[in-house]
């Protein structure tokens, strides 16, 4: 049986042989992949451990806060802001940013994550996941939450942990996707598949359908030819998927391929989007990108926008190659 390679000895071996990473960066994702391990045990407990269901509050998105919700911020929090390897987190659960207390050092790094993707999922046991992104924080005393609003193109890692019927954590560093599974017998994260390369090609799509009456024309050609099948332009049948859980579908979009869209849509024309750029489309377009894959917003590279603030939404359109480049080649 080949060795198998923990996630520590991988992470090691991209600083100590490739030179790829700095220790700090290192301990900063083996911190966070130990969260996720607590969230991951907390999750799997479900109405054993009391943490399903609402917390009774909202978010800054005026979403309904579910009590893992906040269990899972509280975690990522609690591991991250004692170590000396952050300056400040920013989290879809909490308004401002989150600057490390004094009483403990300050690092170089800035952490963001929505800390339980999909928690519509939570109470229906469905796949869930963690979603996080690492910048540098910019040179200069202290930090505000200015230092957060950088391209996606600037990230220095990127990943999930997706809490399904396996807890796998999946991470990129700038060299490519490598995905590991989590041996609850050990505790440990084990390398279970590296260089993830999302074919070119789909005969699968993933959108919420319901929504079709409020899409801008593009998408609606995109997913009627998709529709038509082998009698249609696209001469092939397509098939569809959507679990409402981002995690979840680009996980299987990394793994099988696919093309996944939350477009704009006229229902709320103000708002470019549902997803959030900063901790949704910017890790998970650069880990696609990484892959081979391609990750716009109809019109341009996620990775290239501009963020204007830290809770911005943007259009999302991701994975397989090819698909992905004719939705947007549909848009003016
Ligand atoms: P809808 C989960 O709430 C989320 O932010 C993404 O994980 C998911 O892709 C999307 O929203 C689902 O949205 O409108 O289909 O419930």
């Amino acid at each position: 049986m080949s060795a198998r390679i923990s996630l520590t000895r991988y992470l090691v071996e991209k600083q100590r042989v490739h030179d790829r990473i700095p220790s700090d960066l290192r301990l900063l994702l083996e911190v966070v992949a130990r969260a996720c391990k607590s969230i991951s045990h907390a999750v799997t407990k479900g109405a054993l451990g009391d943490v399903l269901g609402s917390a009774g509050t909202d978010n800054v998105q005026g979403e309904i806060q579910k009590k893992l919700d906040i269990i899972a911020n509280e975690v990522l929090i609690d591991a991250n802001e004692w170590g000396g390897h952050l300056a400040a987190m920013a989290s879809e659960e909490m308004e401002g940013i989150y600057v490390v207390p004094n009483r403990y050092p300050q690092g170089e790094y800035l952490l963001m994550f929505d800390p339980l993707d999909g928690s519509s999922n939570i109470d229906v046991n469905v796949s869930i996941g963690t979603i996080f992104s690492v910048l540098k924080k910019p040179e200069g005393a202290g930090v505000s939450e200015q230092d957060f609003l950088q391209c996606g193109h600037q990230q220095v890692a990127a990943g999930y942990c997706i809490y399904g019927p396996q807890t796998t954590l999946v991470l990129t560093v700038g060299d490519g996707v490598a995905m590991f599974t989590l041996d609850r017998e050990q505790g440990s994260f084990i390398l279970t598949q590296e260089d993830v390369r999302i074919p070119e090609d789909t005969k699968e799509f993933a959108i919420n359908m319901s929504n079709m009456r409020h899409w801008d024309a593009p998408v609606k050609r995109y997913i009627d030819e998709c529709l038509a099948g082998k009698q249609g332009p696209r001469g092939k049948d397509f098939n569809m998927r959507w679990v409402a859980s981002m995690v979840a579908d680009v996980h299987r979009i990394l793994t099988r391929g696919g093309v996944f869209l939350y477009p704009w849509d006229k229902r709320e024309p103000d708002k470019p989007g549902k997803l959030r750029l900063m901790y949704e489309a910017n890790p998970m377009g650069w880990l696609v990108e990484q892959a081979g894959g391609t990750a716009t917003d109809g019109k341009q590279r996620i990775l290239d926008i501009q963020p204007k603030k830290l809770h911005q939404r943007v259009s999302v359109i991701l994975g397989s190659k090819n698909e992905v480049e004719r939705v947007t080649g549909y848009h003016p």
